[in-house]
């Protein structure tokens, strides 16, 4: 019987963009709601305890936490993105968890006030990307020729990084060549480059100026013009002021 799934969505969240990849590989019908992050409906609080996307709607039936919902979508869909050795599976359950703290420092770098803290956080980032360079084996993904769930959560974090290198080279990635490798292929993969819409690279771009942040005063090298800019914050502005954030 076919069922539709829907996904309760903000355009630049990447934590929705993992479930959207994942039912893109599996070859499900989903749609998608978008939510306003800074004017949470009433209906949407109802059924995200945490107030955060992404929820899966499943037949009037509501999952929050984006892992939950992957491995709901594992149990319940066919195309397997998780290895089926139990070892492998729960070391991939580890990485996923190593994705979600490398969002958290990404949110870091971009919200940092001040030079200090946005060197602290190049520094978090660099030391996470040599230990991936380091678990990497010759690719092209995580794993080797077979797309898996690691996957699906390093396409988001790799997409960051297109509209960072558009600012300034922090050598996050500098000499990690299996990372830029895996980078590329991620970004070419059908589902990771579907999972956001066509405007995503511009409104993450004025998302970031937005943040009064050490790198919004980087990208126009004027901190006056940012301050000005983000006087009147809108509401897609909004989203980064939490998160993404807890994993
Ligand atoms: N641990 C959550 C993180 C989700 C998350 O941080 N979502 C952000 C947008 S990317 C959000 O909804 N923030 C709004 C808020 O915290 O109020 C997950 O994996 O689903």
């Amino acid at each position: 019987m076919k069922m539709t799934l829907h996904l309760m969505s903000h355009a630049l969240c990447p934590y929705v963009q993992r479930a959207a990849i994942s039912l893109t590989e599996k070859g499900v019908d989903f749609e998608r709601t978008t939510i306003d992050l800074a004017n949470k409906p009433d209906w949407f609080l109802a059924i995200s305890p945490l107030g955060k996307t992404p929820v899966l709607t499943v037949k009037g039936q509501s999952i929050f936490e984006s892992a939950a919902i992957l491995e709901y979508l594992e149990e319940t869909q066919t195309a397997p993105l998780h290895p089926a050795d139990p070892m492998t599976r729960a070391q991939h359950r580890g990485w996923i968890e190593f994705g979600s703290a490398t969002l958290n420092d990404i949110a870091g770098f971009y919200a940092a006030k001040n030079a200090a803290a946005f060197a602290g956080k190049i520094t978090s980032l660099s030391a996470k990307f040599s230990r991936l360079e380091g678990q990497l084996g010759n690719g092209p993904y995580f794993a080797g020729d077979k797309f898996t769930l690691v996957d699906a959560v390093f396409g988001p974090v790799f997409r960051y990084f297109d509209t960072f290198d558009r600012i300034g080279d922090f050598g996050i990635l500098s000499g990690k060549e299996k990372v830029k490798t895996w980078r590329k292929a991620l970004a070419e993969r059908p589902s990771v480059r579907d999972a956001v819409s066509q405007s995503y690279p511009e409104l993450l771009w004025t998302f970031l100026l937005n943040r009064r942040s050490h790198l919004s005063g980087l990208m126009t090298g004027n901190r006056e013009a940012v301050e000005k800019t983000s006087a009147a914050p809108t509401s897609s502005g909004y989203f980064p002021a939490t998160g993404p954030s807890s994993a």
